[in-house]
């Protein structure tokens, strides 16, 4: 028997259309999240969510040599979780990217508010496989996929509750299949929903 989890990825302001690193459709993985999110609840199972909490200077960003334009500033409005996001009640909070030195892309790179990183928040809990999703397609949720395999979990990806950046036209088709052949699964939320 599996100790599921589900893992929900950057669903900020920032990242959903209007804000200042806008995934296209990024507000798409609202609904099927706050779907599956509802569902692990009732199943008594964890939920985990991570925000991008930048310092306001930092590497990564392009004021300070990096690539992304200002984004995820911890405190700002952008760096709020989107409004239409329901977390269930008991949702672990992780907040990553708040080294001045690194991208900090992985959800694995994420602590909680007293510091406890995310693998030993799952090692507490016993789980052994992660449903993820979230944005973006082509960075953290590729990164936090790839960590999470290498950590010996195992992972569904939730394809219809993913979007990406797409610096490069088909980063978001190449990354999904990155992670196929890393040994994730993919399915849809309705897929993983029936699964449990
Ligand atoms: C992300 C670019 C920069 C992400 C974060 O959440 O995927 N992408 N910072
Ligand atoms: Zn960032």
């Amino acid at each position: 028997m599996k100790n599921s989890a589900l893992l929900i990825i950057d669903v900020q302001n920032d990242f959903c259309p209007g804000g200042s690193l806008a995934v296209t459709g990024g507000d798409r993985v609202i609904a099927p999240l706050n779907r599956v999110a509802a569902a692990f609840a009732a199943a008594g199972l964890p939920v985990f969510a991570t925000r991008d909490w930048h310092p306001p200077e930092t590497s990564h960003f392009q004021a300070q040599g990096g690539p992304w334009p200002v984004h995820c500033v911890r405190d700002s409005a952008g760096a709020a979780y989107h409004p239409d996001l329901r977390l269930p009640e008991g949702t672990v909070h992780l907040y990553k990217g708040v080294d001045e030195q690194r991208d900090g892309y992985s959800a694995f790179d994420g602590a909680d508010q007293t510091g406890t990183l995310l693998e030993s928040l799952l090692a507490d809990r016993s789980v052994d496989h992660l449903s993820i999703g979230g944005l973006a397609t082509d960075y953290c949720v590729r990164s936090s996929v790839l960590d999470a395999l290498t950590r010996g979990l195992t992972v569904t990806v939730l394809t219809d509750a993913v979007a990406g950046v797409e610096l490069r036209p088909g980063d978001s088709e190449r990354s999904l299949n990155d992670m196929r052949v890393a040994g994730a699964r993919l399915l849809t939320v309705e897929q993983a929903v029936q699964a449990h």
